[in-house]
């Protein structure tokens, strides 16, 4: 629900705002892919950023900043500006950096819009791909894909568990893999299959438009979701966190509506509270 006495056109406008740079920022990172990068690493050996990150951040903190100078920003590789506008950016340059640094073609510009600590906008784009996702709150999830009309999202097919193409993800700390990966063994024999692409705003727009039929992942940031999630919502999809729980750091889970309960259930049965501290 949009903050009250939300005007429309000003969300319309972060809607188209939130496209706008986020198809920009995506050209930024396929020339810094094609032009040779650093690497280096954050949390732990395999928690990878690359300098391309930092440009596209720095790229998309001018561009919004450009656009609307009072707004508050929050992003992954630390740009930040406390804003007085009542909106703050919620932006992760490269989500799926690892697949970035390999040249896997399955990463993403993810940039959301909040209006008084609402996502009331956002924007996926793949850059190798062209595909851009994006959704207003109350307005639906839309597709845009090169030289093809622009698609209305409409979530997962209506499947059951036990034929469910589920999407997951993992933490960076060794640890938290073992808990997450013991998890997923005991998932996958109940599900129909797993899949781990490696970006949660790709992976969140996969179910939105159908390529998934559920996604969850635990630890991830807000800037890892904060846009995918709109979409998902927007596109229909049931979203939720710890039972009782909204969606968020310590578990994000879509679906479509008929397995969103089951897929909650078996997940809960299987402990995932407890990898999840
Ligand atoms: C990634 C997420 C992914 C998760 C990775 C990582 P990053 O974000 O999109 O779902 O499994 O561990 O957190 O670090 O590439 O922006």
């Amino acid at each position: 629900m949009a903050p009250s006495g939300t005007d429309g056109s000003l969300i319309a406008s972060l809607h188209e705002l939130s496209v706008q740079v986020a198809v920009g920022a995506g050209k930024v990172a396929r020339a810094g892919r094609a032009g040779g990068f650093e690497v280096g690493t954050k949390s732990t050996d395999t928690d990878l950023v690359t300098g391309v990150d930092r440009a596209v951040e720095g790229w998309l903190a001018a561009a919004l900043h450009h656009a609307r100078p009072d707004d508050g920003l929050l992003a992954e590789e630390g740009a930040s500006r406390t804003g007085t506008s009542g909106v703050r950016w919620v932006i992760d340059p490269i989500d799926g950096t690892v697949n970035f640094a390999l040249g896997l073609p399955q990463y993403a510009v993810s940039v959301a819009a909040e209006l008084d600590g609402t996502v009331v906008a956002g924007c996926v784009h793949n850059p190798e791909s062209a595909e851009t996702y994006s959704a207003a709150l109350g307005a639906g999830a839309l597709l845009v894909q090169p030289g093809r009309s622009p698609r209305a999202l409409g979530g997962p097919r209506s499947v059951e568990l036990a034929r469910a193409v589920v999407g997951t993800g993992f933490g960076y700390a060794g640890w938290q893999r073992a808990r997450q990966g013991e998890l997923v063994s005991r998932l996958l024999p109940r599900i129909g299959d797993i899949r781990r692409l490696g970006a949660a705003s790709l992976d969140l727009c996969a179910v939105a438009s159908g390529r998934l039929d559920a996604y969850f992942e635990v630890g991830l940031n807000h800037w890892d979701y904060a846009a995918g999630l709109l979409i998902a919502t927007e596109a229909g999809c049931v979203a939720s966190g710890l039972p009782g729980h909204e969606p968020g750091p310590r578990l994000v889970t879509v679906a479509g509506a008929g397995l969103a309960g089951p897929l909650a259930e078996l997940l809960t049965g299987l402990g995932i509270e407890a990898i999840s501290a």
